[in-house]
């Protein structure tokens, strides 16, 4: 998080994650655009910006829609180090992209250098009831087996849990316990800590 100078306004820096297809763009540009989009160029990773108010507080959301980085790129590397807070998407329709979940969740606390980290298991399409291979429950036992919360959502229209998912996140970096801390992705124990 960071103060704009002017403003004094929190930046909260929003990073969504997960394999390709499970939503990720449909997600933030239902959020930020109040669309569904439906071939959204997958290749494309964007950071939107925009104010909120969360729980009656005013900010700035910087959310990056991340694409296709493999996955022990540097580029994957360098923006999980900027993010606050993560949203783990998976599609409830893809069985893989559920267990795909568990390295993104490893490499974010390995790159932040924490045992924990403000992140959110966000379930996507639940409107696909039809064409559901993961549960409510097998969901739910992921995220508690993490240590996350966990939230089911549906980028398309009607949108369902869109703006909660960003609200949600806000709420779990403010209420982690260092929060105060001023940036967050100063680790508790330094990498660059050199003893003499
Ligand atoms: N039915 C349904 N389709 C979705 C949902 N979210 C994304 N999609 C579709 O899934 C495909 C991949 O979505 P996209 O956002 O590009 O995935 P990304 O690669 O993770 O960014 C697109 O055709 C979207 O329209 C959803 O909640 N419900
Ligand atoms: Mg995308």
């Amino acid at each position: 998080m960071s103060r704009t100078p002017n403003e004094n306004l929190v930046t909260y820096k929003l990073v969504v994650v997960g394999d390709g297809g499970v939503g990720k763009s449909a997600i933030t540009i239902q959020f930020f655009q109040k669309l569904f989009v439906t071939d959204y160029d997958p290749t494309i990773e964007d950071s939107y910006i925009q104010h909120a108010e969360v729980d009656g507080t005013l900010c700035i959301l910087d959310v990056l829609d991340t694409a296709g980085q493999e996955e022990f790129s540097a580029m994957r590397e360098q923006y999980m180090r900027k993010g606050d807070g993560f949203l783990l998407v998976y599609s409830v329709t893809d069985v893989q992209s559920f267990k795909n979940i568990d390295s993104f969740y490893t490499q974010i606390l390995r790159v932040k250098d924490r045992d924990i980290y403000p992140m959110l298991l966000v379930a996507n399409k639940v409107d696909l009831v039809h064409l559901r291979q993961v549960s409510e429950e097998s969901g739910r036992e992921l995220a508690h087996k993490l240590g996350i919360p966990y939230i089911e959502s549906s980028a398309k229209d009607p949108p369902l849990n869109i703006d909660a998912v960003f609200e949600e996140l806000v709420r779990i970096i403010r209420n982690q316990p260092d929060a105060d801390a001023g940036k967050s992705s100063r680790g508790r124990r330094s990498k660059n800590c050199l003893i003499m």
